[in-house]
């Protein structure tokens, strides 16, 4: 068994979908070009050394000792892994693991489950266990939920380790099922404008946690499993829950929705859809800040088709549907009014959907 290889792990950038993944609903988002990579070798005593040339820094310990709080900062989702792996009952033994990538951390474009997604592809093809890639995100989610202690869905490690190239994956986030439907916005005359904000993002703050506790409690309520199984309007609900349980029902229905037109071959008709994703997600689910909105005002208002924040909001990135001669327009004319605003000036690209986790073959020498 070869001791040595070189992973890589997708960030990701959600088309529609969102805060869906922990109320068993459906996401469609697609894998990034960016991603993060992990040098790793296999050791023979048990010790776990992690290094980041992004951030520098090194981490050391025996794998016997990791336990949730006794790793934090970016290390804490590399040993998370391992740790998950090992609680699942598999021999993980020690590992000499070096980070490195350009996924853009605190933008909102999923580093963490592209760091926890090549470490478990990394650590599980080296020690000769082969998991299942669906089994390999639900112990990247435990990392992060049990070890690093964020409350997150499964969607971001299911599309760093499920994505096809030029596909978008539809996920049901209750039975892991999966659909690659064809995406190929540049060969309809398209491009995806993603707009990194740079208002910072965190989801360790207590709101992410907050809409989750809404959302439980509001199933709770209503007699349902989870949110994705209600049916019609919601009644005797307390006020409160009531735009968020909207906001659950219709992103379900959106997500439903556009995967219907992308099977179809009508990318050009998504548009619509996705901004009233993001009136939802501003208006019900009041997870957006000004920054999200005024970006996807200033799109929106240079004729892109559809605009929305992506991800878990509260910050991060926007994204747009715009005519590919559009798109430089569009990214100046959200310059121009974060200018007008005072707003750190924002940074845009447009993505293609890249492939999912793989092992990174070097040219010899
Ligand atoms: C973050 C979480 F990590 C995801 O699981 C998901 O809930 C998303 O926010 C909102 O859709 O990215």
């Amino acid at each position: 068994m070869t001791r040595d290889g070189v992973f890589e792990a997708p960030g990701r950038i959600n088309l529609i979908g969102e805060h869906t993944d922990y109320n068993d609903g459906f996401v469609l988002p697609i894998a990034l070009s960016h991603s993060v990579r992990v040098r790793a070798h296999r050791r023979d005593d048990g010790v776990l050394r992690m290094a980041s040339r992004q951030v520098g820094g090194t981490a050391e310990l025996s794998v016997a000792d990791l336990r949730p709080g006794v790793v934090t900062g970016w290390a804490a989702y590399v040993a998370g892994v391992v740790w998950a792996l090992r609680e699942a009952g598999h021999p993980i033994g020690g590992f000499d693991l070096l980070v490195d990538g350009t996924v853009p951390p605190g933008a909102g474009l999923s580093s963490s489950a592209a760091l926890e997604s090549a470490t478990a592809l990394a650590v599980t093809e080296l020690s000769g266990i082969a998991l299942d890639r669906r089994e390999l995100a639900r112990i990247a989610q435990r990392a992060e939920n049990e070890f690093v202690g964020v409350p997150c869905g499964i969607m971001d490690q299911s599309a760093s380790l499920l994505a096809w190239e030029r596909h978008a994956l539809l996920l049901d986030t209750r039975t892991l099922a999966v659909e690659h439907i064809p995406f190929d916005p540049v060969a309809a005359g398209l491009a995806l404008l993603v707009v990194d904000t740079k208002a910072p993002h965190r989801l360790v703050d207590g709101e992410y946690a907050a809409r989750r506790r809404d959302c439980h409690r509001a199933a709770e309520l209503l007699g349902v499993a989870a949110l994705r199984d209600l049916v019609g309007e919601p009644r005797d609900l307390p006020e409160k829950l009531v735009p968020r349980v909207r906001h659950v029902v219709g992103e379900n229905a959106r997500v439903l929705e556009v995967a219907d037109l992308l099977r179809a071959g009508r990318v050009h008709e998504v548009g619509p859809l996705l901004t009233a994703s993001h009136e939802s997600l501003r208006d019900d689910f009041e997870v957006t800040v000004p920054e999200l909105d005024v970006a996807v005002e200033a799109l929106l208002h240079e004729g892109a088709l559809g605009a929305r924040m992506t991800g878990g909001g509260f910050g991060g990135c926007v994204v747009a549907l715009v005519e590919e001669s559009a798109a430089d327009a569009c990214a100046a004319a959200v310059r121009s009014a974060f200018a007008g605003h005072g707003y750190t000036k924002p940074e845009s690209w447009t993505a293609t959907a890249a492939g999912g986790a793989r092992r990174v073959v070097e040219p010899p020498g």
